[in-house]
C-alpha cells in the first residue's frame, strides 16, 4: 500500500528522522573558495569527454553561498533532520596527516550545522562522499596505498570529531564504498577514472584495483569508527556507521534454481562485499572468494576483529531493481559482479519498473521492500535509510518563468508516486518488525550528478542552472514528503503529552 493510506497513520516513532540528503561536490561550487583544495572530482570534470554536458562542479548549486537560505527552505518544508557531506580538501587542502588545516573550510561547516541545529534540524554528517583531495592521488595514488591513506583519514577524521562532534551526533564514514571504486577504477567512468577497459583516461589494473580500494576503504572506516569510540563517543555519544549502496536483485527466472542462486550471489556481491566484513561474517562473501581467488585482498586477523561490528547502524542507499540471470562463465578480469547478468524484464516479460529520466533508474517499491527484508534477515542491525529517489523524464524541458508555476509548485506527480510506494515498503517493513530509524530522500534540489553533470534532476526542487543565483523552484514532491512524514509519525500535538523530538 502506499504511503499515505489509512493503515499506515502513526506508523514510525515520534523520532523517526526524516529530510533530504546532499553531497558537497554536487551542490556547494566554490571549489578553490577561501582556501579549499583540489578534490579528484573537481580535477576529473575538467577533463574534456569525462562528464556528458561538458559541465564541471566548481558552481553546481552555489549551496556554498547559499546555505542559509537552503536550511530556511529545509525549515519550511518541515524536516526533521538533513544529511550532507564534508568535503575533506575544504577542511585540509593537501589532505595529508601533516598537512595545515584550512580554518575558513571549516568555519563554513560549523556556520551550516549551527544554522541546522538554531532551525530544529538534526545534522546527519557524511565524512567521505568520493572527493579525495587530489594531492593524496598524486602523492601515494589515493587509497591504492593503504597505509598512508589511512593515516590521513584517521587525522581528517579526527578533526572533524573535535571541532564539530560536539553539535553533530550521527556520523558517517563513507558513501558507497563500493560504487566509488568500482566506478573509479573498474569503469574508470567516475574520478579518479582509472581502468584497464579500452579509451579510458588513465590506464589502472582494474582487474585488481577496485578489491584493493574496498579493502582500504573498510580498513580505514573501522580505524576511524575505533577512533570515534575510544576518543570522542564517551562524550560527544554520539553514532558512526557506514553508508553501502545497493540495488534489489530478483530472479530473472524464478523456478529455475540457477537464477535464484544467481541473484542472491548478484545480492552478496554488490553489498555482501562490504557488509557481510562489517555486520556478518567478519570476511568477504564465500562466492567471492570463489570466483575471485587472491584478487581479492585477505584481512589479516587484527583487520577482521577491527572491521566485524565496525558500525553503529545500516547505512542504505538504494534506488532500484534489477532481474538477475545465471551465467556459465566466471567472472573475467574486467567482470566484478561475478558470473551474472542483468536484465530489465523478467522471463515472463514483466518490466523491472516505471521508466525515470536515468537508465539504470526504474521504480520498483515491492524490490526495496524486499531488500529491507533481505539487509535485516542478514544483518539484524538497526536501518537507517540514507538515499532513495529517482528522475522524472521532461523536467528538463521546464520553464519556471511561467506564470503558473511561480504561482503553484512544479507538479513533479512521477516523483510523487515514487515516494508513496517507496516510502509506503518502509511503513511495509516496520509493520513487518524492521527496525528502520531514517528516511533521506535523493535529494533537496537538482545538482551536479557526477558524470551525467546537469542532465539528471533528482531534486525536490527545480534549479535554473542557467540562472547567476541557481534559483530553486520547489516542486510538488518536496511538500508531499512533510505530509507522508506527518500522516506516518502522527501529529505529536492532541494529548499534550507527546514525545518530544529526542535531541540525538
Ligand atoms: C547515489 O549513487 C550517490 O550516492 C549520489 O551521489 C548520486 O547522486 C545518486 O545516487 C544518484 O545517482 O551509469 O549505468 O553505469 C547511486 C548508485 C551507482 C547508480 C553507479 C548509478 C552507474 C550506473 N549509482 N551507477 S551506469
Amino acid at each position: 500500500p502506499d504511503a499515505s493510506s489509512p493503515e499506515n497513520a502513526s506508523i514510525l516513532c515520534p523520532d523517526f528522522h526524516w529530510g533530504f540528503a546532499t553531497a558537497a561536490a554536487q551542490v556547494e561550487g566554490a571549489w578553490d573558495a577561501d582556501g579549499k583544495g583540489e578534490s579528484i572530482w573537481d580535477k576529473f570534470s575538467r577533463i574534456q569527454g569525462n562528464i556528458i554536458d561538458g559541465s564541471t562542479n566548481a558552481d553546481a548549486t552555489r549551496a556554498y553561498d547559499f546555505y542559509r537560505g537552503d536550511v530556511h527552505l529545509l525549515k519550511r518544508l518541515g524536516v526533521s533532520s538533513h544529511r550532507f557531506s564534508l568535503a575533506w580538501s575544504r577542511i585540509i587542502p593537501l589532505g595529508g596527516k601533516d598537512d595545515p588545516v584550512n580554518e575558513a573550510g571549516l568555519g563554513y561547516y560549523s556556520n551550516l550545522i549551527d544554522e541546522l541545529l538554531h532551525n530544529g534540524i538534526t545534522p546527519f554528517v557524511t565524512l567521505f562522499h568520493w572527493d579525495t583531495p587530489q594531492a593524496l592521488e598524486d602523492r601515494y595514488g589515493g587509497m591504492l596505498d593503504q597505509d598512508r591513506y589511512t593515516q590521513d583519514f584517521e587525522r581528517y577524521a579526527r578533526v572533524c570529531f573535535a571541532a564539530l562532534g560536539d553539535r553533530v551526533k550521527h556520523w558517517i564514514t563513507y558513501n558507497e564504498p563500493g560504487v566509488y571504486t568500482l566506478a573509479g577504477y573498474a569503469a574508470g567512468v567516475h574520478a579518479p577514472g582509472r581502468s584497464s577497459l579500452p579509451g579510458r583516461n588513465d590506464p589502472g589494473d582494474s582487474s585488481t584495483e577496485p578489491f584493493i580500494v574496498a579493502h582500504t576503504e573498510l580498513v580505514s572506516h573501522a580505524h576511524t569508527v575505533k577512533i570515534y569510540r575510544e576518543e570522542f563517543k564517551v562524550t560527544q555519544k554520539g553514532v558512526i556507521g557506514i553508508t553501502l549502496h545497493g540495488n534489489y536483485s530478483a530472479p530473472w527466472d524464478k523456478d529455475d534454481p540457477k537464477d535464484v542462486v544467481a541473484a542472491e550471489r548478484a545480492l552478496q556481491f554488490e553489498i555482501g562485499w562490504f557488509a557481510d566484513p562489517v555486520y556478518g561474517s567478519g570476511d568477504y562473501p564465500a562466492c567471492m572468494r570463489e570466483q575471485l581467488g587472491d584478487r581479492l585482498p585477505h584481512f589479516t586477523p587484527e583487520e577482521k576483529a577491527l572491521v566485524r561490528g565496525s558500525s553503529d547502524f545500516y547505512g542504505m542507499n538504494s534506488y532500484t531493481t534489477f532481474f538477475v540471470r545465471h551465467r556459465e562463465e566466471p567472472a573475467d578480469i574486467n567482470d566484478h559482479k561475478g558470473n551474472i547478468t542483468t536484465h530489465d524484464t523478467n522471463k515472463a516479460g514483466v518490466s523491472r519498473g516505471a521508466e525515470s529520466a536515468t537508465t539504470w533508474l526504474r521504480s520498483n517499491p515491492a524490490g526495496f521492500l524486499a531488500l529491507l527484508h533481505w539487509i535485516w534477515d542478514r544483518y539484524r542491525t538497526p536501518i537507517y535509510i540514507t538515499e532513495n529517489g529517482i528522475t522524472a523524464k521532461g523536467e528538463d524541458t521546464w520553464d519556471p518563468t511561467d506564470a503558473h508555476w511561480l504561482a503553484i509548485p512544479l507538479d513533479d506527480t512521477f516523483r510523487q508516486d515514487f515516494f508513496e510506494g517507496y516510502i509506503g515498503a518502509v511503513a511495509e517493513a516496520v509493520r513487518n518488525g524492521v527496525d528502520i530509524r531514517s528516511y533521506f530522500a535523493w535529494t533537496f534540489t537538482d545538482n551536479w550528478e557526477w558524470a551525467a553533470g546537469f542532465t539528471n534532476r533528482f531534486g525536490s526542487h527545480w534549479i535554473d542552472f542557467n540562472s547567476r543565483e541557481k534559483t530553486r523552484y520547489s516542486k510538488k514532491s518536496a511538500t508531499e514528503l512533510g505530509r507522508i512524514f506527518e500522516h506516518l509519525i502522527g501529529k505529536k500535538n492532541g494529548d499534550g503529552a507527546g514525545s518530544p523530538k529526542s535531541p540525538v
